[in-house]
């Protein structure tokens, strides 16, 4: 099992636990627990009980049930609070709204186990009856259940690469003699997934066997001649397909989609009298073979160059590839700075000197240590003496690295009326200024609209970080007149981040793509909180590649010299 599962499992017990009504410190063990084995750097079921006593908080019983789980992907007190309570009461709890407390209740005082009890028993209005919710919470229960139904069934892509990588490793320790790659939405780089399509290419049907008996299936949805299709613990779906050689690249384009891509392809291959399909392209008349073998093969026979898969979406791209004008779309190897991360001086979890180190080691050239400004007071957010003392230690850190280069700057908040958290001349004295939006996500496209460009028209903001503050599958974007802001920030030379934390994606494939139309440009930044997220940019890249961005579209792709160059308080 990776780190992410034996996480997630440390984290139910934590969650199961504190339903149940346990002592607070056995619960916040296996929390951090759940934390500390997430975000390691070694892989923990390589580790033994004795390495594992070496972390902060894990004793003795937590290191067993560590190795445990990361043995057989469980361990017995699960197993035994799951006698108690059934697991989609954690469903229940996962809802917006609903702590341990109340689910517990829900459970003892209502007997609900599910979604699907809790939603009956919120229509039919039982859940006011109990002491101390109200019609108040019932309703914003419903309003939950609702809006979880608009989400259901999909994944972050982050989730379903890290599922779909243990997967694919576990196929490789068994069968390394058959190549496995995924397919589908994943490979397109997609910010969510609905299933994850995965193919292998192999004589016979016998990976299938290996892939159904993964530890990490919850249920096998079947087991064929050539496909088998199971389900994940966490509700993603997987299916394996297995082809032989001569049809890979035709399994492969198929499968890759997007379905309008695919359309607009198989049309192509009707006019001139071809079939297209997931077996390969044939004449109609005889079904003779013209291609299959190789993705490249199908697209040249069809007129037009290999389309890169995050392109594949129907957005213009087959007439580029026809005209042989595709874009050089941008790669994680372009990227040489990263400017926006914080550390323990607002909410980090690593001190500026682990940021640094972690970043040198990545092999960053330059990053922007960019803490959260008072307004955030929750993240212990920085006033201006502490910004200044703060610039001071940043700026004192350069050489310790030789070829990282740090500069000081802070991720400001944008009040509700578009003014800055932080006074001008503070804004002014340091290397570079994120505007961001935190609080007021509620306003109405004129109030937010305004607020954007109020800040993007300050001399001192550089850049606007996550722009429309959305939480994929949690919180929709802001309300906010995106084309007004995106000409504001191209006619102010204000840069608009990619913020590559995988639950955000902001600004989205389709907004980027717009801005850089616009002639904005745009920085892909990290948002790290510790040291292991400095590897975030792995996501903002698919969101850019997806935008049709090169390499000289992003900021942050440039030399240390000409990105402060471009920045705008250099310019004006
Ligand atoms: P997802 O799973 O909702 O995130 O999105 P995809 O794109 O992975 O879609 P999925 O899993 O339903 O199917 C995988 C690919 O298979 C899809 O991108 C294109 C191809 N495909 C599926 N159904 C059809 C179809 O009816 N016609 C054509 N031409 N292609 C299809
Ligand atoms: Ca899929
Ligand atoms: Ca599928
Ligand atoms: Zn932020």
């Amino acid at each position: 099992m990776d780190n992410v599962a034996i996480a997630r499992v440390l984290g139910q017990i934590g969650d199961l636990l504190e339903i149940k009504g346990e002592n607070p410190f056995k619960i916040r063990a296996y929390r951090n627990a759940a934390d500390v084995v997430g975000h390691a750097a070694e892989a923990v079921h390589q580790m033994d009980e004795a390495q594992l006593r070496a972390w902060a908080g894990i004793g003795k019983d937590l290191a067993a049930r560590i190795v445990e789980i990361a043995q057989s992907g469980d361990c017995a007190v699960r197993q035994d609070l799951l006698r108690e309570f059934p697991l989609t009461l954690l469903e229940v709890l996962a809802l917006q709204g609903v702590g341990p407390k109340t689910a517990g209740r829900l459970f003892h005082e209502l007997g609900i186990r599910s979604l699907e009890d809790l939603e009956a028993a919120a229509k039919a209005g039982r859940i006011r009856a109990l002491k101390g919710m109200g019609a108040k919470k019932e309703a914003l229960i419903l309003q939950a259940l609702s809006e979880r139904q608009q989400h259901a069934g999909r994944h972050l892509l982050s989730e379903a690469t890290y599922a779909v990588t243990a997967l694919i490793e576990w196929l490789r320790i068994a069968r390394p003699d058959v190549p496995v790659e995924t397919l589908g939405s994943l490979r397109r780089g997609a910010e969510t997934c609905g299933d994850v399509d995965m193919l292998a290419i192999a004589p016979d049907r016998s990976i299938l066997d290996v892939f159904v008996t993964f530890p990490q299936v919850e249920r096998v949805l079947g087991n064929g001649e050539t496909k088998a299709s199971v389900l994940l613990a966490g509700g993603l779906q997987a299916d394996l397909r297995v082809v032989e050689p001569q049809e890979r690249g035709a399994a492969q384009q198929y499968f890759t989609g997007s379905k309008a891509h695919n359309i607009v392809l198989r049309d192509r291959a009707l006019e001139r009298g071809w079939r297209l399909n997931e077996y390969g392209l044939f004449k109609a008349d005889d079904m003779s073979p013209i291609a299959g073998e190789t993705e490249e093969g199908i697209y040249e026979a069809l007129g037009m160059a290999w389309i890169p898969p995050e392109l594949r979406e129907n957005r213009g791209e087959i007439d580029a590839a026809i005209a042989r004008h595709l874009p050089e779309l941008i790669t994680r190897e372009h990227l040489r700075g990263d400017l926006h991360m914080h550390t323990t001086e607002s909410d980090g979890r690593d001190s500026l000197e682990a940021m640094a180190d972690a970043a040198a080691a990545r092999g960053l050239s330059y990053i922007a240590i960019t803490d959260h400004s008072r307004a955030l007071a929750m993240a212990n957010g920085l006033d201006e003496t502490r910004v200044a003392g703060h610039a001071a230690r940043i700026r004192a850190m350069n050489g310790v690295h030789s070829g990282l280069t740090l500069l000081a700057g802070i991720e400001c908040d944008i009040l509700p009326d578009g003014r800055m958290d932080l006074s001008d001349d503070c804004l002014a004295s340091l290397d570079i200024v994120i505007g961001s939006v935190h609080s007021s996500l509620s306003q109405t496209d004129e109030e937010m609209t305004a607020r954007l460009i109020r800040a993007i028209e300050h001399p001192s903001v550089d850049v606007i970080g996550h722009p429309t503050n959305r939480i994929l599958l949690r919180r929709p974007p802001s309300r906010v007149h995106i084309e007004k802001v995106i000409d504001a920030a191209a006619a102010n030379g204000v840069a608009l981040e990619i913020n590559s934390h995988a639950d955000r994606l902001d600004l989205s494939d389709a907004h980027a793509r717009l801005a850089r139309d616009r002639g904005v440009k745009l920085i892909i930044n990290s948002d790290a909180h510790a040291t292991g997220e400095l590897d975030r940019p792995r996501w903002g890249i698919l969101v850019a590649r997806r935008a049709w961005l090169s390499a000289e579209d992003v900021l942050n792709t440039m030399e240390l010299g000409t990105f402060r160059q471009s920045l705008k308080r250099s310019r004006s």
